[in-house]
């Protein structure tokens, strides 16, 4: 639960609690107010004072109920939305899908707003958020053609448009760039070409591929064999995304009608998971010929070739089909899903923001109080819960995320903090010990030479403060909820990662840059 849903929450009950009351407490008091007028006063002014005492409690009760109604409305929705965003859009009636597209597109536009200025996704989130909009606007379906090198996908787009737009070759890597155009089966749907996965330059165009695939609104497998681990892989992340894909087994000419037959056989119960039966089709996207055996009239044979043409009208009509029965399901969910993409680039980022500002922040008051207990002669007095460099960090860090805390709740919290660092440092009573114990475990350090005096109470000093401030990061990104296994658990796991030797390293290192030396020569 949230900070500002109980606080909603709990002026909900405080209105009703004081509503009750005063449906309690009030007719009494008024009857007794009557009474008192009609002993001072004539009749009509018993009228006006009723009728005045009782606009003001119609509109006393108008408003409550109005303030009430919005809290309460304002709670629902947005639990609403957040289960709401926990479907998959099969789950959702058409209605909900195009009201949480239009609340994803406000709710981007909201982050993006919030987002540093000189970030640059502001001006990435923009573009994609108009792609977004402009899709919904024309209703364009996307029929994403995807699969191996030389798979054969941009002849199959070329035979389905009617005409050669798309470069096709045996060589492979042939499409180095996704390239759309419209289908003629029908003005609502543009054919997209992408360059195939293969060996050449596997990886990147491996990512350009995933990537137009996960923007299809119908996807198109390209095949020309036995499904590959990686199609598989691929069907499987495009399944659990709940996007439709069409299995075109291609180059149906390579193999006899039985070998096919069989082949298919064994795509089918490969992908009968994520694929329906009806979408897996195989095809002839390129004119071929065959050898024939012809019997003459005298007995004898000879050879000839036959012309075998292009083959691609069961998939066109299966595309029709799913246009025409599903076109419009399939162009919203997938607005759904680039629309929660959005939303959920923009919220990262933005808490990715929040996280450096925070970093800085404990950076500058890490080496400020490392600086301060380097150069004061006076032995520290109290490392944590005395520290006002801490607690002013605390309070700074709450700012950040938005957390309110007080100077005195960030004091509580850091002497329980204290108390943990003593148990987490197996010392038994004061802070020295504690410091005496980070200055072991810092000499103890393999590489960073040695480390004394003054210096010595820098680095403990700061590292401290790091420590702290990792907590409270954490703590306020959680929303100053109870952390799994509690605050001390919470500052041990912290401990741990701040205390490897490679982190140890590293701040002794920068620590020797920012103090100079100074005790370096010590021993
Ligand atoms: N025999 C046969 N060859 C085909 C068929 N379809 C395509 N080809 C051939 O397969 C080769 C590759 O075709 P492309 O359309 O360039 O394949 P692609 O998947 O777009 O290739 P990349 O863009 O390089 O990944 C070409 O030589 C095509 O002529 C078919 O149905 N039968
Ligand atoms: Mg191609």
């Amino acid at each position: 639960m949230d900070i500002k849903r109980t606080t909603s929450g709990l002026l909900l009950l405080i209105v009703l609690a004081a509503l009750g009351m005063i449906l309690i407490t009030m007719p009494s008091w008024i009857a007794g107010q009557i009474e008192t007028v009609r002993q001072i006063g004539p009749d009509w002014l018993v009228y006006v004072y009723m009728a005045v005492v009782g606009t003001g409690a119609a509109l006393l009760l108008g408003c409550t109920i109005a303030l009430v109604w919005r809290l309460w409305s304002r709670t629902a929705r947005k639990k609403k939305l957040r289960i709401q965003r926990d479907k998959s859009p099969s789950q959702l009636s058409v209605a909900e899908r195009e009201r949480e597209v239009t609340d994803n597109l406000t709710a981007a536009d909201d982050l993006r707003a919030g987002l540093p200025t000189a970030d640059a996704l502001r001006d990435q989130l923009e573009p994609i958020k108009r792609r977004i909009e402009e899709k919904r606007e024309s209703q364009k379906l996307e029929i994403v053609a995807f699969g191996a090198i030389s798979s054969g996908k941009s002849s199959l787009l070329n035979a389905l448009a009617g005409c050669d737009v798309f470069q096709a070759d045996a060589k492979g890597g042939t499409t180095v760039q996704r390239n759309a155009i419209p289908w003629p089966g029908s003005d609502r749907v543009v054919l997209v070409d992408t360059p195939g996965l293969g060996e050449i330059d596997g990886a990147s165009r491996g990512g350009i591929a995933a990537e137009s695939a996960k923007d299809a609104d119908l996807g198109l497998l390209v095949l020309d064999g036995p499904l590959r681990e990686w199609e598989f892989e691929l069907l499987r992340r495009l399944g659990e995304m709940e996007k439709r894909v069409v299995v075109c087994l291609n180059k149906q000419d390579w193999y006899d009608e039985s070998d096919r037959a069989s082949l298919l056989g064994q795509i089918q119960s490969q992908v009968k998971e994520y694929v329906r039966a009806d979408d897996l089709i195989s095809v002839r996207s390129r004119a071929t010929t065959r050898k024939r055996v012809r019997v003459m009239p005298d007995g004898g044979q000879s050879d000839e070739e036959v012309a075998v043409p292009v083959d691609i009208s069961p998939l066109a009509d299966r595309m029709m089909a799913i246009v025409k029965q599903d076109g419009r399901d399939l162009l919203l969910a997938n607005l759904l899903l680039q629309s929660r993409g959005l939303v959920s680039s923009a919220r990262k980022r933005g808490e990715d923001s929040l996280d450096q500002r925070a970093v800085a922040i404990v950076d500058r008051y890490m080496w400020g109080a490392g600086g301060v207990a380097a150069l004061t002669p006076f032995p520290m007095i109290d490392l944590v819960a005395g520290c006002a460099i801490s607690t002013k960090m605390v309070v700074d860090l709450g700012q950040v995320y938005r957390q309110d805390i007080d100077l005195d709740a960030a004091l509580k919290l850091l002497g329980e903090l204290g108390k943990n660092l003593i148990s987490i440092m197996g010392a038994t009573a004061a802070t020295p010990l504690v410091a005496a114990g980070v200055g072991s475990l810092l000499k103890a350090v393999p590489g960073v030479g040695t480390i004394a005096g003054q210096m010595l109470q820098g680095v403990v000093q700061a590292l401290i403060t790091r420590w702290i401030g990792s907590v409270f990061i954490q703590y306020f990104k959680n929303q100053m909820q109870q952390p799994e296994g509690g605050l001390t658990a919470l500052a041990r796991r912290e401990w741990e990662r701040l205390t490897t030797i490679d982190e140890l390293r590293r701040l002794v290192t920068n620590a020797r840059h920012r103090f100079k030396e100074e005790g370096d020569s010590d021993d």
